[in-house]
This record gives structure tokens, C-alpha cells and sequence, in this order.
């Protein structure tokens, strides 16, 4: 399994820089930072200038902190060692930990230890990932909430309450003198659906979740020459798709992000829909519109307010109202128009940049009523996500087996089982070495 007993070594800082941090975990990192050094006592968490020695030789002077177990990140003796990040003295250092008996660190290793450890949950562990990788205000938010344990409070409470049922009922199985009062049904029932509707509320949260996490998703559509990629790159503030006058222009789908007052948005501009398409390229091109179209979390129509009511974009924006999950109707290229043409929706001007600030606005209040960010508490792992919804399956079989109490336990004890591996008090080593493989070492 895993071997606890060595001690390990890593960079926790990438290349470049200049200052690179070392970690040392286990029972020789003590003795190995007092080797390094030659010198003998070093107070716990007191940052202390020490010089590095290769052999007689000064190799570095650098910043060392000692951690004294089970004061630390990984429950372990740590020592952390700030260098010049020269590649030189990275790597000397580093084979001279080596060869005073550490090992290097896999991935994700020493908050592994911190887990077996019993300093954080595997809830935690998950939002130490997140934190890292949050590109925004929303998922840095989630991140926090998983890594100071309100998520995990939030798991723990759903499985105390179960816990509690649960030996309700066993208690009644193990009862053969029948001196107890039969389970109060109604009670438990009433019990059982307010847990499953916390399990799968917390599990609803999974959608926004997956939103703040990896970007909103937002395509722009409509007919050739309407006008998207000069939109797009209105709204990006530079030009990054081809704009011409020639219908079919973009072919393949263009993406680029963009960040809207804290929210991740992935702009696509797609290829643009006609009738008559006979070119290879185009019909895949349209194909592809079509594709993310489906998989956006937002759409905008482009509209050609010079087009007037024409039948190809009205079948086409039938299509597209059917097929999203969010529409925005945009009518672009009002500056070619006289002003007193009146339309039903947003009108725009890609070329002047009119109506763009409203369209921001149509975004924003789509997002705002997905309540991203007012949501407290977001799920943003899958696994989580999968978890709750098995926990509140088997709680509704629970409920409808309360007659059989053998059967109700069953589903009961197997609710909390996926709430125990939730938490990481049951694991399987490819549950952890799923979340700490995706750790990068050093951490
Ligand atoms: N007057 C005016 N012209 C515009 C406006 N937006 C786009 N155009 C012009 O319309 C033509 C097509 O613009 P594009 O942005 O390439 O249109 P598209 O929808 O991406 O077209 P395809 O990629 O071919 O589907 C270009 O000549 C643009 O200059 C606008 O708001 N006003
Ligand atoms: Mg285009």
C-alpha cells in the first residue's frame, strides 16, 4: 500500500522563479535538515537563516522552517527549505536529501499524508485541489468552503442523521424478547425524506457547480454574414475571428474566454447556417454549430435587422430555441437600419459597439438567476456529485421498505456507505489515488 514510513522529498514550487521551496516529510527530515546544515537545534516554526554545506563546502544560504510532528501539513515531521532557485543548488540540494536516505515524492503525496494523518478529509483534500485550480471568485469560493470543512460538516451531518436512524432500526432487528416499541413509522419516514431531500439538494447544486468550475459555455448563432464573429470579437475587445463580407466565412468553431464581472465565460463563435451549402468543409462547419449549440449553457441568435423577415433565419431560430438551454435574441447591425425600425428584442450594433452593454446584462442576469453565486454551499466534484445522488436513491428505497427492517437496513447501511467514502472514512485505495494523483508534487 502506501508506504508511510519513508521520507519524502519534492519542490513544491515549480521552475523559475526567484526562490524555490523544498519539502521534506517524515522521520529523517529533522535529522536530514540538521545534516544539510551542520547545525544541531532549530526551534519549531521559527523561520531560521542557516547555510547548506555539500561536504565542507557552501553550497547556499537559505530560510529553513521545522515543523515539529504532529504540528504540521502532513501530521509529520516537515521541514521546509526556501533556496535560490538556481538549477544548480535546486538540484544539488535535492540529491543531497537523496542521499541521506528521502525519497521523492509522488504526486499529491504529502497531502495524502496529511489525510491518513487524520489532519483533513478527503472533502478537504479535494478542495486543496480546487483551490489551485479555481479561475475565478465563485470556484475559489466553493474551494474554500470544501478546504475549511463546511462541506464535509455539511456530509457529516447527513450521515449522523443517518447513523441515527439506521440504529433505530437495527436495534429492532436484534430485538428477539420484542421489548421494544415497534419503529415509529411516520416519524422515521418524515426523517428518512428530510435527509434524501438534503442529499439531493446538496447533489442539485452540482450544475452551477460544474458552471463555476469549468466556465459557462456560451455560443453565438445565426446565418452567415449576420454578423457573430464581429460580435464575438466586440465583445472580447480584440479581434480574434475573421470578419469579411463573405457569407461562410467561419468555418470551424472559434472559442475564447472571457471573464464577466467574476464569471468564466468561454465564448463560441460558430459557423453561420444557409440552405445552399454544398462546400465539405461548411456543411461539417454547420454541423459543428449545431453541436455546440446542444452543449451550450447559453446561446445569443444574431438577427440581421437588414434581413427583413426572412423565412431561412425564422426556421433557424425555431431550431435553435428548441435545442438551448438559454436563448438571448440579439438583432444586430442597427446602425444600417433607420432608427424607427421596431424589433421585439435587443438590438445592437456589432460595428458600433450600441447595445452591448444590455447584452452583458441579459448574460449576467441569466447567470444571476442560476444563483451561482449567491448559492452558499456548491458541490464541484462529480464525485460528489455521483455519491449524493446513489445516498438519496437508496434513501427513498429506505423509506418504502419500512416494513421489512432487514431490507430498510440494508439500503440505509448502503446510503451511508457512500457518505462514509464521501468523507474518506471508508476508502478504497483507487478512491485516493484517483484525488491525489491529480495533485501535483510537492503538494
Ligand atoms: N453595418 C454593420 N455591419 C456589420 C455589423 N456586424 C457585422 N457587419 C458586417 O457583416 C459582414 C459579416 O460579418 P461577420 O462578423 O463576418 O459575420 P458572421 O456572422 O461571422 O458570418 P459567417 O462567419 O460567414 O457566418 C461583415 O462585412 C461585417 O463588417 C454591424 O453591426 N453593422
Ligand atoms: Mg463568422
Amino acid at each position: 500500500m502506501y508506504d508511510m514510513h519513508d521520507t519524502i522529498v519534492a519542490f513544491a514550487t515549480s521552475n523559475g522563479g526567484a526562490v524555490a521551496l523544498l519539502r521534506l516529510s517524515g522521520t529523517l527530515a529533522y535529522k536530514i535538515l540538521k545534516e544539510l546544515t551542520k547545525k544541531n537545534n532549530f526551534t519549531p516554526r521559527r523561520a531560521t537563516l542557516a547555510t547548506i554545506y555539500d561536504g565542507d563546502a557552501v553550497l547556499d544560504k537559505v530560510l529553513s522552517l521545522y515543523f515539529k510532528a504532529p504540528n504540521s501539513y502532513t501530521g509529520e515531521d516537515l521541514i521546509e527549505i526556501s533556496m535560490h532557485a538556481g538549477p544548480y543548488i535546486k538540484s544539488r540540494i535535492l540529491e543531497l536529501c537523496l542521499m541521506l536516505g528521502a525519497r521523492m515524492a509522488k504526486e499529491g503525496e504529502f497531502s495524502q499524508r496529511a489525510f491518513l494523518n487524520g489532519k483533513m478529509d478527503l472533502v478537504e483534500a479535494q478542495g486543496v485541489l480546487d483551490i489551485i485550480s479555481a479561475k475565478n471568485k465563485a470556484a475559489h469560493k466553493a474551494a474554500v468552503n470544501s478546504l475549511e470543512g463546511r462541506l464535509s460538516g455539511r456530509f457529516k451531518e447527513i450521515r449522523q442523521e443517518l447513523t441515527d436512524i439506521l440504529s433505530q432500526v437495527e436495534v429492532r432487528i436484534d430485538d428477539s424478547d420484542d421489548e421494544m416499541q415497534p419503529l415509529p413509522q411516520e416519524e422515521v419516514k418524515a426523517k428518512l425524506f428530510k435527509v434524501e431531500k438534503e442529499a439531493k439538494d446538496l447533489a442539485d447544486t452540482f450544475s452551477s457547480g460544474r458552471l463555476v468550475k469549468e466556465g459557462i459555455k456560451v455560443a453565438i448563432c445565426g446565418l452567415t454574414n449576420a454578423g457573430k464573429s464581429s460580435l464575438l470579437n466586440r465583445l472580447l475587445g480584440y479581434n480574434r475571428a475573421i470578419v469579411s463580407s463573405n457569407a461562410g466565412t467561419t468555418r470551424d468553431t472559434v472559442e475564447a474566454p472571457l471573464s464577466l464581472l467574476g464569471f468564466d465565460l468561454v465564448l463560441i463563435d460558430t459557423a453561420g447556417i444557409r440552405l445552399t451549402v454544398t462546400d465539405d468543409a461548411e456543411i461539417e462547419g454547420i454541423t459543428r454549430s449545431r453541436q455546440a449549440i446542444k452543449q451550450a449553457d447559453i446561446t445569443i441568435f444574431v438577427r440581421d435587422l437588414t434581413l427583413k423577415n426572412n423565412t431561412e433565419e425564422n426556421k433557424f431560430f425555431e431550431e435553435v430555441r428548441l435545442n438551448s438551454k438559454n436563448l438571448i435574441t440579439v438583432y444586430n447591425k442597427a446602425d444600417a437600419v433607420s432608427s424607427n425600425k421596431s424589433t421585439e428584442g435587443l438590438s445592437i450594433s456589432a460595428k458600433t459597439g450600441q447595445g452591448l452593454k444590455e447584452l452583458e446584462q441579459e448574460i449576467i442576469k441569466i447567470l444571476d438567476l442560476s444563483n451561482i453565486s449567491g448559492q452558499d454551499m456548491i458541490i464541484t466534484s462529480a464525485t460528489h456529485h455521483r455519491a449524493l445522488l446513489h445516498a438519496a436513491c437508496e434513501l427513498k428505497d429506505a423509506a418504502r421498505k419500512l416494513t421489512d427492517l432487514e431490507l430498510c437496513a440494508e439500503h440505509l447501511r448502503a446510503a451511508l456507505k457512500y457518505l462514509k467514502e464521501l468523507i474518506g472514512e471508508v476508502t478504497t485505495e483507487d478512491i485516493l489515488d484517483n484525488i491525489f494523483s491529480k495533485f501535483c508534487v510537492g503538494k
